[in-house]
């Protein structure tokens, strides 16, 4: 069983920013579940778009941020076109470390290479399927034209990107309602007062969110055709943003 999260259950004296250390990887999966209100849907789905999306033979699946690979061994278990692979990129030694142990015990058959880099200098070429499952936000606001575009031009025309991220509210009221259910859903999931305070303030100047509406603007700015929201659970969402293509290169066939 995955070790759980207790790693803000004791008083800081000062809470340092959050990184992603030895100690962050050891816990990751049940600190990532407990945490984000929805998360198992959004990689159960992620399973899905690669079986339906991943539909060009030769194309690569990309999972950018992988932390221990959720994303990349659903892509696995969805693909079904031959011919295809995975790249799994962190840059995080401690993660990269694990998810490349986690990935070897995974019987899975679709190639998948896991290494250590920064998503910002990765080359994205041939890409059907690319997966930023709550890791945009960890670059600065600055930086993330540059990284949406560089997918986009990765892309095969009838591929996707599956952006998953935190968001914010223009809304005062609505930004007060959303952070409070996060904050009862954490509680839900076994985390006390001081833990999700601690956490908060440990991610303040780490995590940066935007809006919707800010993610959508960049995505129809860098060329996607179409930007589906397929999922949001309070402060917490999905896109799917599509590539332009001709019928012929959107999908595997229905039936
Ligand atoms: C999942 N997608 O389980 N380059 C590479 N990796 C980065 C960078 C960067 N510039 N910045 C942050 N990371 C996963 C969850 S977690 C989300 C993703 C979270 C990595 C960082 O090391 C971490 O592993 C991941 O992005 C974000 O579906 O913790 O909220």
């Amino acid at each position: 069983m995955e070790p759980k999260d207790t790693l803000y259950s004791d008083y800081r004296e000062r809470v340092a920013d959050f990184v992603f250390d030895d100690a962050v990887a050891a816990v990751f999966d049940d600190m990532i579940r407990r945490s984000v209100p929805g998360y198992a849907t959004v990689i159960a789905m992620t399973k899905v778009f690669a079986e339906q999306y991943a539909a060009q033979a030769g194309s690569v699946c990309y999972d950018l941020g992988c932390s221990l690979g959720a994303s990349a061994l659903a892509m696995r278990k969805g693909i079904i076109c031959p011919g295809c692979r995975i790249i799994a990129v962190d840059n995080s030694a401690q993660m990269v470390k694990r998810c490349t142990e986690i990935v070897a015990l995974d019987k899975g058959i679709v190639p998948v290479e896991v290494f250590q880099a920064d998503i910002r200098d990765v080359p994205i070429k041939k890409a059907s399927v690319v997966v930023m499952n709550f890791t945009l936000q960890f670059l600065s606001p600055d930086q993330r034209d540059a990284m949406i575009q560089k997918i986009y031009d990765g892309l095969r025309p009838g591929g996707v990107l599956l952006l998953s991220e935190k968001i914010t509210f223009e809304d005062a009221d609505k930004q007060a309602f959303e952070t409070d259910m996060h904050h009862e859903f954490k509680k839900l999931m076994g985390y006390s007062d001081l833990e999700v305070a601690q956490k908060r303030k440990s991610l303040e100047k780490v995590l940066l969110p935007e809006t919707l509406e800010a993610h959508k603007n960049r995505l129809k700015k860098s060329g996607f055709a179409k930007t589906h929201l397929w999922f949001q659970c309070f402060n917490f969402m999905s896109l799917a943003a599509f590539k332009e293509s001709t019928t012929a290169e959107r999908r595997k066939p229905p039936g």
